[in-house]
């Protein structure tokens, strides 16, 4: 049978299958194969015997956190405390969509804007639910609960976004601390923690507010460019027109006539730049 590692401790793979958990051995194969297997794999593993005997292909792979095949990432995203960030969300949009996860922006704090600071985020949000992302609120819990159905999620954004307290309010039992902003940043911290995902509303989810790595190391400019969902829509003369000193280029057209909103494209330009 198909199940999907959800712990790991030591050379213990906690194998989740329909509604059970089995702590399951490695076949001595994957050690001479150099596969090891992570949290997120799908394996194919004898329940009786407890023992996994293949990891299917990953659809994505991290790091750090170690996880493989998240399907979708609730991109937390403060309006106050800490600010409302285009680059910082274009940032997670665009690495999401690099790895192959589908980004969902997850705004917190509209409680702490007025009517006419709301005006000018909306004309923003209404943007990116224009060009297809699933634009969400904290507030709307039962449609937060429905998205995770059948699906791996992670939870991820800035430090003080309002991640642990959503997490939290999605699942009392996890009691998550919440509001400490000092720890998470600046020291690096070299501990490696256990990674698990656990079972929420039929879905799985990482506990951990991945993800570290925010640059964009191992993909190329053409790689980038093509993150930019919404450049598709204006496609150019030259496929392989990397919207900056072309002249008929229909991406920095659009942008003139603001069907592209300038900071889409200044982001662009700063992620190419590497900066
Ligand atoms: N006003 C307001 N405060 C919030 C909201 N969501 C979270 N907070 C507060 O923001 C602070 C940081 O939240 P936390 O969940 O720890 O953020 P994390 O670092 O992303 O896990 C806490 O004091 C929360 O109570 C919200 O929607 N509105
Ligand atoms: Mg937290
Ligand atoms: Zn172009």
């Amino acid at each position: 049978m198909e199940g999907q590692i959800v712990k790991i401790v030591s050379d213990l793979h906690r194998v989740s299958y329909k509604d059970e958990n089995y702590d399951c051995k490695c076949r001595g194969k994957f050690r001479h194969n150099k596969i090891t297997p992570k949290v997120g794999d799908y394996v194919i593993f004898d329940k009786d015997k407890k023992v996994i005997d293949e990891i299917k292909p990953r659809k994505n792979d991290f790091q750090r956190p170690s996880v493989a095949n998240i399907d979708q990432a609730f991109i937390i995203t403060s309006l106050r405390l800490p600010d409302f960030s285009l680059n910082l969300l274009d940032k997670l949009i665009v690495l999401m969509e690099l790895n192959n996860v589908e980004p969902i922006i997850c705004i917190t704090k509209r409680d702490l804007l007025s009517d006419e600071e709301l005006k000018d985020i909306d004309k923003y949000l209404d943007y990116y639910k224009n060009i297809g992302y699933k634009v969400i609120y904290n507030t709307e819990l039962d449609k937060i609960k429905s998205l995770l159905k059948n699906k791996t999620s992670v939870f991820t954004g800035q430090t003080g976004a309002g991640k642990s307290t959503l997490l939290n309010k999605l699942n009392i039992n996890l009691n998550l601390e919440t509001g400490e902003v000092s720890n998470a940043l600046g020291r690096g911290r070299h501990t490696t923690r256990v990674v698990e995902l656990f079972e929420m509303y039929d879905g799985k989810v990482l506990d951990t507010p991945g993800f570290s790595a925010l640059d964009f190391y191992g993909f190329s400019n053409e790689q980038i460019r093509d993150a930019f969902i919404d450049f598709k829509e204006f496609p150019c003369i030259y496929k392989d027109c990397m919207h900056t000193n072309e002249s008929e280029c229909k991406v920095k057209e659009a942008v003139k006539d603001n069907n592209i909103i300038e900071s889409r494209y200044e982001n662009y330009l700063k992620f190419i730049e590497r900066m």
